[in-house]
């Protein structure tokens, strides 16, 4: 037993930045807590975060803002869709979102299954589509909120 011991173990414990992490960690969360309602209570443009041209589909409860990836789709291609989906009146924040698309004049869909990725509580992106022929595609934004989906549809026509 050393006098020396206590001590050590109290410049130990001076040192040790978990008291400063901690600190630092509430003070993030209260930032956020004040963030939150603020933030989320700014009246922005739906989708104004996409850079270039945009298209806009005014649903019931959603409005979906989207563009292509590359634009304009080439025939046979993959490309993505980044959009954002923006509730309007009280509607909420989406539980999921799913992107289809299908020629509604040929009866059939895409021979591939695009996944939705959420970037944000707004802004998403679907990747891999691919439009194998030419003609009219009627692309399908399905937003699944608490008791009922809203199904958006864009039309996009390939030469
Ligand atoms: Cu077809």
């Amino acid at each position: 037993m050393s006098a020396a011991g206590p001590h050590a173990l109290d410049n130990e414990s001076a040192r040790s930045p978990r008291g400063g992490a901690a600190r630092s960690a509430v003070r993030v969360a209260a930032l956020f807590a004040i963030c939150l309602p603020l933030c989320t209570g700014i009246a922005r443009a739906c989708g104004e975060a996409l850079v270039g041209p945009t298209r806009k589909i005014d649903g019931a409860s959603y409005t979906v803002v989207f563009k292509t990836v590359p634009d304009p789709v080439q025939v046979g291609a993959h490309f993505a869709l980044d959009f954002a989906v923006c509730p309007r009146g009280s509607a909420g924040v989406p539980r999921a979102v799913r992107v289809d698309a299908n020629m509604p004049e040929h009866r059939h869909g895409m021979n591939y299954r695009p996944v939705v990725t959420a970037k944000s509580s707004t802004m998403y992106r679907a990747e891999g589509l691919l439009f194998h022929m030419p003609g009219r595609w009627d692309l399908t934004f399905d937003i699944d909120a608490p008791g009922r989906v809203e199904r958006l549809t864009g039309v996009l026509r390939l030469e």
